[in-house]
């Protein structure tokens, strides 16, 4: 059976190990009424920056999941594991390449009662992993669409993450994803920086991703909460 631990998240936060945040900030955002949070970076996470977050998020009661892009960093103890692959990668090696020599080396090592696929497709150029996965982020809405479906439909990978990570996406497009999804759980993120682009995120993403904001303006990245789960 496919898990079912991050069915009901309508917000996260995703925090990047190789990034800081002070104890207060942090206190912050695990009280703040998010669902979860999703621990993930598109460079420079290592096992060591991982297991510290790991554990400094543990003093809270929420759920934290770990994106694992690169399986050497592994952590284990998170609640759940998402394993990106990026649909629109010009660089097969992000849609199966790195899978399959992770499954080599640490297949044995994998709690598949707790891990997800996650089918990305990335839709800002100007982003990290938008780059590191040689993406082609150049579709028109019907190729997105198309993207979407292969993940949805074909391969039946149960999250599909829309990603704008640095820029806030285009909300008609989403709609238009989300319309045409059978089975995926349909993930948001890119832009948020604040209540009224969460709001709008809200209305078509099951679950909207908070993650740069955190560190530019925690006031405002904390109103997002509120703003996702009042649109319930
Ligand atoms: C990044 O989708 C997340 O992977 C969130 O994007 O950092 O732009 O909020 P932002």
């Amino acid at each position: 059976m496919v898990p079912s631990f991050y069915s009901g998240w309508r917000h996260v936060f995703k925090l990047d190990p190789d990034r800081d945040i002070g104890d207060e900030a942090l206190e912050a955002i695990c009280l703040s009424g998010t669902d979860a949070i999703l621990v993930g970076g598109s460079s420079g996470v290592t096992f060591d920056n991982t297991v510290e977050l790991l554990s400094r998020v543990r003093r809270y009661e929420l759920p934290c999941a770990l994106e694992l892009s690169d399986a050497s960093v592994g952590v284990p103890g998170f609640d759940g594991y998402f394993v990106p692959m990026v649909l629109n990668a010009a660089n097969p090696e992000w849609i199966i390449g790195h899978h399959a020599e992770a499954l080599k080396t640490f297949g044995h090592l994998i709690p598949w009662e707790s891990v997800v696929g996650e089918a990305y497709l990335v839709l800002n150029p100007d982003s990290t992993v938008a780059r590191v996965t040689e993406a082609t982020t150049s579709l028109n809405e019907d190729q997105a669409v198309a993207y979407s479906q292969v993940a949805d439909r074909l391969w039946n990978v149960p999250v599909l993450y829309v990603e704008y990570s640095g820029t806030f996406g285009d909300m008609a497009l989403l709609q238009r994803i989300s319309s045409s999804l059978r089975q995926a759980h349909l993930f948001y993120g890119g832009g948020i920086d604040g209540p009224d682009k969460a709001r709008q995120a809200a209305e078509a993403a099951r679950t909207v991703v908070v993650g740069n904001v955190v560190y530019s303006d925690l006031a405002a990245a904390l109103e997002t909460v509120h703003a996702v789960k009042g649109s319930s």
